[in-house]
């Protein structure tokens, strides 16, 4: 053995590497091995190794672990636990979902609809659901606490197939597939949406899952964060289980493979992934050169978990049994995954002459068969009770999460033109021939007759009420706790603080200057410190505590961690020593803002996934927030999250010297297209009070009408600045809304303009106040913009009112407090123009905006701020300009201020404090 050969990985901290200490002996043993290979052939002496290993393993001569088995079904024949349904009647009725399911998408193409749907993955994945579904599965009723049950994103018929079965959804709501507006208003049905969206069927969907990848990385989530609330004593979930269903290929996104070793080091073993190898995706095969059951079991093996394979069907068993010299398990680990799909969308001729003839040992295994037998031998994962012994050993596996590899077939039991096809996931509809075959296939007692009556519309097959399986069907939901999916809205009221708490941000900082940053962690360890809901709180961090000045939470609220902490921190002898525990408070996902975002979806959902309100408050760089994980964000707004997305070093030049890869000048405008965010970019402490306070309110306060299933999204910063205390009487509204006054103009008889800033922004429309007052006899008013996103959200909904009903005319809220101040209006953020943009169309009067656009750079904030022309200077020069083109001004000022300025010297400006 060459000495980099043994490259085998170190996971369970084993030696690989021992040094030969009788060369002799080792000889010996290598003629041996040359000698069975030549008697016996490869297969068998692969055979004899891996029976010496696991030999070795029993006696405890340790080995690194294996990454790969052979290509057979992990659990022994022998080994299969008693299977305690009725098979029969599991069958029965699973055949009326395959076609209820196959039938409701065909119809959804019916003419003058046309709108699609996937037949073929639901088709592969049904024995898969329904073992789960009647054996395992638990429903929110049940004592233990219901399952987290991440169903595949496009089987969706599948779901809606069994939910009409079970009396859940009726025929016109299954005509109403992927119809969701305008279906209910045409027969009074109800639309069904294409895909697991729960903010588009709250009662009925739990987990988006759609966008492949981010089901993967959430279900990891869930899992762990089920621990988290057991540690916390804020809920008994060990009963709960979570259970995530893959295809092969999505298995390709890094987000579900990403995040497998903290399933792993976490030892969630209330977590199992079931995926579905079809050995196909969209286009063609996953891996049609090699076997991603093969890769996948040694890449989770290599994460740490449990891998159990159901590579073939009952039928494979006796041939197995026969393969005494291991001919047939060779050729099944030598056959490619190309070559089994092309087998399954041929015949039993087909895979006896491509196939078992391939070795003379394998063709007599079955010389004595059918063509018909050789095709009626199923894939594991296609057999029942191979999957119901795969379920039932991975519930009963404790320290790993497990992962099922099941192997299947895409298209299963539609017939020739759809199993194994290339095209088969994009085909919508089934012609009347297929139909008819499927009907033979199912036993589904349509006659010819009717299944011609309308090619487009054929029936759907519903039971009589007291059909014994139907009542089989539903009697196993009830012994399992209820029907799945099921969401609940249910943990929508906590007790909350009381004003003092707040208080903290409400004096300003006299001298001191703080950043708003500090300001936000300030008021949220106040809200810890709550003795009523402080537990409800779960800062979620990517590895930058310390960047936010979170690390006092670390020894007294300390990390969750389900191992506790079993080693001493370097710093146990100081005040901040790093503390992990089982109770600790803060998730700390690593370097991994995917592993966040997922984090704070989890936990932003507990009020409806557990009944548990919870509070995240996810900080991050807000430039590695929504352009990265965006659509996980996204994902969470579907499933209705609540909770703080807090983008910390915002600003395109305000995280002085970091670069263009760290300076967020757009952030705002991505929250933007994300409805379910509310975003707000605040100067001043005293502003982030009333936000924090109002966000609380809206999800957990007593109901005020508003929409409940909103996050929100402050952007705060790292430059310090004196905070001003509240001043008298704040504008609340104005702050919540988006825009408030803070300066008015001086006295005088100047020519007025109007000033507007956000953010970091903010001071320097207050220099420039001073600047135009002091230097151009002009007056400004200062306004804090604390929303251009949330004005602009205001305006539009005004606007269609006004569009549907002119009769009202009402006035946008902008447009109304603004309507008595004297224009120009200039406005000015940290942010790319378009963000002050956003409310353009409603500023009554000429409306002129400064912006940092484009890559960032590493400088001092001073050369960053005159450099894109967005500081008190190029303000002040921006309003003189303003007031020139109306008449109000002569134009020889402007020379005059841009010499004075200097405006074009990155070195001249003075808008920002020395880096922090
Ligand atoms: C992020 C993302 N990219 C692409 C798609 C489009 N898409 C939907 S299903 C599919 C193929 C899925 O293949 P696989 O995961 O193997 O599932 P199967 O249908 O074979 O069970 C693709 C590419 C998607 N839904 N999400
Ligand atoms: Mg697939």
């Amino acid at each position: 053995m060459s000495p980099t050969s043994d490259s085998a990985p170190l996971i369970d901290g084993l030696l690989t590497k021992v040094d030969d200490n009788d060369p002799e002996e080792t000889k010996e043993w290598h003629d041996s091995l040359d000698a069975l290979i030549q008697e016996k052939g490869g297969p068998r002496a692969r055979f004899i190794l891996l029976s010496m290993l696991a030999e070795a393993r029993k006696k405890n001569v340790t080995l690194p672990a294996q990454t790969t088995t052979p290509y057979v079904n992990t659990i022994n024949v022998e080994d299969e636990p008693y299977f305690p349904g009725d098979e029969d009647i599991e069958r029965t009725y699973r055949r009326w979902l395959r076609w209820n399911a196959a039938v409701m998408v065909t119809r959804a193409q019916r003419p003058g609809i046309g709108v699609g749907g996937h037949i073929s993955s639901y088709a592969s994945t049904a024995t898969m659901y329904e073992v789960g579904l009647n054996h395992f599965f638990r429903g929110k009723d049940h004592p233990g606490g219901g399952d987290h049950v991440f169903f595949q994103g496009h089987s969706s018929p599948g779901n809606y197939a069994r939910a009409f079965i079970e009396g859940r959804l009726t025929e016109d709501d299954l005509d109403g597939f992927r119809q969701e507006y305008s279906h209910p208003a045409a027969t009074g049905g109800r639309g069904l949406p294409s895909y697991p969206h729960p903010r588009r069927m709250e009662d009925f969907w739990e987990y988006p899952t759609v966008s492949m990848g981010l089901g993967p990385s959430e279900a990891i989530y869930q899992a762990w964060f089920d621990r988290y609330l057991q540690g916390a004593g804020l809920k008994d979930t060990s009963q709960q289980h979570t259970w995530a269903f893959l295809g092969d290929g999505e298995m390709d996104e890094p987000e579900s493979r990403g995040m497998l070793q903290l399933a792993a080091s976490q030892q969630l073993d209330n977590l199992t992934f079931v995926v579905n190898c079809n050995l196909q995706r969209l286009d063609g095969p996953v891996r049609g050169n090699g076997k991603i059951v093969q890769e996948l079991e040694a890449s989770f093996k290599g994460a740490g978990w449990n891998v159990i394979k159901v590579m073939w069907g009952r039928g494979w068993d006796r041939l197995l049994a026969a393969d005494k010299d291991h001919a047939l398990e060779h050729l099944m680990m030598e056959t490619l995954d190309g070559d089994y799909q092309t087998m399954k969308a041929n015949d039993g001729a087909y895979v006896r002459e491509h196939f078992f003839n391939k070795d003379p040992r394998t063709a007599a295994l079955v010389k004595d068969w059918t063509d018909e037998e050789i095709w009626a031998l199923q894939r594991g994962g296609n057999d029942y009770r191979k999957m119901y012994a795969a379920y039932k050993a991975a519930m009963e596996h404790k320290g790993q999460p497990t992962v099922i590899l099941a192997q299947t077939v895409k298209g299963y039991l539609l017939g020739s033109h759809f199993a194994g096809r290339n095209g088969t996931h994009q085909m919508k509809k089934l012609k009347l021939d297929d139909l008819k075959g499927l009907r033979d296939r199912l036993h589904i007692p349509f006659t010819d007759e009717q299944l011609e009556a309308d090619p487009y519309n054929p029936p759907y097959y519903k039971p009589a009420d007291d059909d014994p399986a139907l009542l089989y069907m539903l009697e196993r939901r009830k012994q399992l706790g209820g029907f799945l999916p099921e969401r609940r809205d249910v943990g929508n009221e906590l007790e909350l603080p009381g004003d003092k708490t707040y208080d903290v941000l409400k004096g300003g900082s006299g001298k001191r200057e703080v950043a708003s940053t500090m300001a936000f962690v300030q008021l949220l360890k106040e809200l810890i410190k709550d003795k009523k809901i402080g537990r409800r709180f779960v800062p979620i961090v990517p590895d930058e505590s310390r960047t936010f000045g979170l690390e006092s939470l670390f020894p007294t609220k300390k990390i969750f961690n389900t191992l506790g902490q079993n080693y001493t921190p370097v710093d146990a002898e100081m005040m901040l020593s790093y503390r992990e525990s089982t109770s600790g408070q803060v998730m700390h996902t690593g370097i991994n803002e995917a592993g966040s975002a997922s984090a704070f979806q989890v936990v932003g959902t507990s009020y409806a996934t557990h009944g548990v309100p919870m509070v995240p408050v996810y900080i991050f760089y807000s430039m590695f927030g929504f352009q990265r994980t965006g659509d996980q964000f996204w994902a969470a707004g579907d499933q209705l999250a609540r909770g703080f997305v807090i983008g910390a070093t915002a600003g395109r030049t305000t995280l002085t010297g970091e670069g263009t890869q760290h300076m967020d000048g757009h952030s705002p405008l991505i929250a933007w297209t994300n409805d379910a965010f509310v975003s707000y970019d605040p100067c001043y402490a005293y502003e982030i009070r009333h936000i924090v306070r109002d966000a609380l309110e809206r999800w957990y306060g007593p109901d005020s009408g508003r929409d409940r299933n909103k996050m929100y999204y402050l952007t705060v910063y790292n430059e310090p600045m004196v905070q001003p205390a509240e001043p008298e009487g704040v504008d609340v509204e104005g702050i919540l809304k988006g825009i408030h006054k803070i300066a008015d103009a001086p006295a005088g008889d100047g020519p007025e303009v109007q000033l507007m800033a956000s953010g970091v922004g903010v001071p320097w429309v207050l220099e420039a106040q001073r600047l135009l007052s002091e230097e151009w006899g002009v007056r400004a008013s200062v306004w804090s913009v604390t929303s251009w996103s949330e004005l602009r959200r205001e305006a539009l909904e005004v606007e269609q009112a006004n569009f549907l009903h002119p009769e009202e005319n009402r006035t946008p809220y902008l447009a109304d407090k603004l309507a008595g101040a004297e224009g120009p209006f200039v406005a000015t953020s940290d942010y790319d123009h378009a963000v002050p943009d956003l409310i353009r169309q409603w500023v009554p009067g000429d409306y002129h905006v400064l912006g940092a656009d484009g890559f960032g750079f590493s400088d001092t904030r001073a050369s960053a701020r005159r450099h894109y022309l967005i500081d008190a200077e190029s303000v002040t020069v921006k309003a003189l300009q303003a007031l020139v083109e109306q008449g109000k001004l002569d134009r020889s000022v402007l020379a005059k201020a841009l010499e004075r300025y200097d405006l074009e010297n990155v070195n001249a400006g003075t808008s920002g404090g020395q880096g922090e």
